[in-house]
């Protein structure tokens, strides 16, 4: 990154945006954690984590796509310096968090990658969203790019080990370490499965007249 003067000071500035944008998302889906805890006394967010991308990392980025390190390029070409990572225990509760997302009518959602229904080959699994989201600043809006990650528990336990182990190999994994994790990634959509469908099952049991008609 350009280390000049002006240019620090327009990283700062551009940092303080992309700050913005992620804690604005992060309230709006503290909003929705709360409304629905209020409404169906159920919560689908287990909990949400945030970051922004460190500098090393945007410059390892840039590097990778072919871009030299200037903040044009960061803004342009970087999609994730900010993130928002949702939690969530079952895979319906990803979907119901997407779809309450992407209905805001003053978000733009710029993509959508489904990596539930279609895993990576790696066998990772998410659901992952590139919104813009307006920041309001005293003189003007900055409509701002934030990735928002989301995915049941058992697939972040899965992506953060599987984050770890490519950072031993320095992203060498030997391919029988590869297989297992692909297997494992397997094990984990079917463990969320059924996951889900005994939590019908429970919800179904428990609804209002459910035992009157078991009789
Ligand atoms: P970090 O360190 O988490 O920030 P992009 O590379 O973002 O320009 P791409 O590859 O199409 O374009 O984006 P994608 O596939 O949506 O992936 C973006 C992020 O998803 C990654 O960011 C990871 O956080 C996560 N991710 C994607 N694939 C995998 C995977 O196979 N395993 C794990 N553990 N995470 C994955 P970064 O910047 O690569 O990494």
């Amino acid at each position: 990154m350009d280390t000049n003067n002006a240019s620090v000071d327009s990283w700062e500035e551009v940092i303080l945006i992309y700050s913005s944008a992620m804690k604005e998302m992060v309230t709006r889906l503290e909003i929705l954690s709360n409304e629905f805890q209020h409404t169906h006394s159920y919560n689908p967010i287990e909990h949400l984590k945030s970051r922004l991308k460190t500098p090393e990392s945007i410059v390892k980025k840039l590097r990778r796509h072919g871009y030299e390190s200037s903040i044009e390029n960061m803004v342009t070409y970087v999609k994730d310096i900010a993130g928002v990572r949702v939690i969530c225990s079952f895979t319906s509760d990803v979907y119901k968090i997407a779809e309450a997302i992407t209905a805001q009518s003053d978000i733009e959602i710029l993509s959508v990658k489904d990596y539930i229904k279609n895993p990576k080959p790696s066998g990772y699994q998410s659901y992952h969203i590139i919104a813009l989201v307006p920041v309001y600043l005293s003189d003007q809006k900055i409509d701002t790019k934030v990735e928002i990650q989301i995915r049941t528990i058992a697939m972040d336990f899965w992506a953060s080990l599987e984050h770890k182990i490519n950072y031993k190999f320095d992203g060498n994994v030997p391919e029988e370490i590869r297989n297992q994790l692909v297997d494992c990634a397997g094990r984990i959509r079917d463990l969320d499965d059924r996951m889900l469908s005994l939590n019908e099952e429970v919800q179904k049991a428990n609804a209002p007249g459910a035992e009157t008609k078991q009789q």
